[in-house]
């Protein structure tokens, strides 16, 4: 009898619980949304109130939403039976390319050259030419020229090295526009902070592919950039490392989950470029490729202003922020 009026008793309470609990919650949620709003700018207007007063304030630029990107030549991809490397059009990757040429000349000087002494050798030393060997194992001039030359020509490899990490790839000039990169598993987001855009980079299925775009390469929202201006390019990882890259621009940075990498490229040459995550990431590893559009400055400007309205649910201080 007691243990019946015990469980019927708890039952009650619980009920009780249950029925307040969301009244609670839902009360101390707007307690706390009050008291932030008024501890961060007190007596201020609310977003929503700002809006509403003035529909047309910052945020609906005169854009085409159905706007589309010009067809454009492909730059930066492979192609079938290619040697040597994509073609540049980054200072950094100039500079790449002439550091490889100058390093490969110092490679196959010192090949040809060791090899001719060996052929010489073998030829001028043989038996037959030469039966009774000479007896000397030690010449203090020899020695001295075969360990000072390797250091002069490593320290001339060296030094180009240094200048080109330091001077091009590492010295970011003044940027023209930011670009905020995301890595995950597996698809890149990207965001603009100049202009409150943001949105995902996801690989084109066979069957979304318009005519002539590369499977594996090929995206559904492209990055678009301007020719001729400084990119500062900011990266992080999502979950884990992944790595992005664009051979033709010569860059290539990790997103390193908990911290922020930085480079930065200028394109002079318009066209489309592609690149792939460089860094195995998982199962998806090579179907997160990466898609950039240089365009001219016109162009740019209007892709903005469409992007502004095709990403506007992903707007920066809005949904975006209130989804994570
Ligand atoms: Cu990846």
């Amino acid at each position: 009898m007691h243990s019946r009026f015990l469980s019927a008793f708890l039952a009650l309470g619980a009920l009780a619980l249950l029925a307040a609990a969301p009244v609670d919650s839902f009360a101390k949620q707007q307690a706390e949304e009050v008291t932030t709003q008024e501890y961060l700018e007190p007596g201020a207007d609310t977003p929503a109130k700002q809006e509403a007063e003035d529909p047309t304030a910052k945020d609906t630029p005169e854009g085409d939403a159905n706007f589309e990107l010009p067809v454009q030549d492909v730059v930066g991809m492979a192609k079938p039976w290619q040697l040597y490397f994509q073609e540049g059009v980054t200072p950094q990757k100039k500079g790449i390319e002439g550091l490889s040429n100058y390093a490969h000349i110092i490679a196959i000087l010192i090949t040809v050259f060791v090899l001719g002494l060996l052929a010489y050798v073998c030829i001028r030393f043989r038996k037959s030419a030469n039966p009774v060997p000479s007896k000397v194992s030690h010449n203090t001039l020899i020695e001295v020229i075969w360990t000072v030359v390797p250091i002069l020509i490593l320290v001339s490899i060296a030094i180009p090295t240094l200048r080109l990490h330091f001077g091009t790839l590492h010295n970011l000039p003044e940027a023209d526009v930011n670009l905020k990169i995301v890595g995950h598993q597996w698809y890149w987001s990207y965001e603009y902070p100049d202009d409150g855009i943001a949105f995902d980079s996801n690989l084109k299925k066979k069957d979304e592919l318009k005519e002539g775009e590369p499977y594996l390469l090929a995206v559904d929202n492209p990055v678009v950039l301007p020719v001729n201006k400084n990119i500062r390019v900011q990266v992080t990882g999502a979950d884990v490392i992944h790595s992005w890259t664009i051979p033709s621009f010569g860059v290539k940075q990790d997103t390193v989950p908990g911290r922020l990498n930085e480079t930065w490229f200028r394109a002079e040459k318009e066209g489309i470029y592609y690149g792939q995550c460089s860094e195995l990431c998982g199962k998806f590893h090579g179907f997160m490729p990466i898609q950039v559009h240089i365009v001219s400055e016109e162009v740019y400007a209007k892709w903005l202003a469409s992007a502004k309205l095709k990403f506007a649910a992903n707007r920066y201080g809005t949904e975006m922020v209130a989804s994570k």
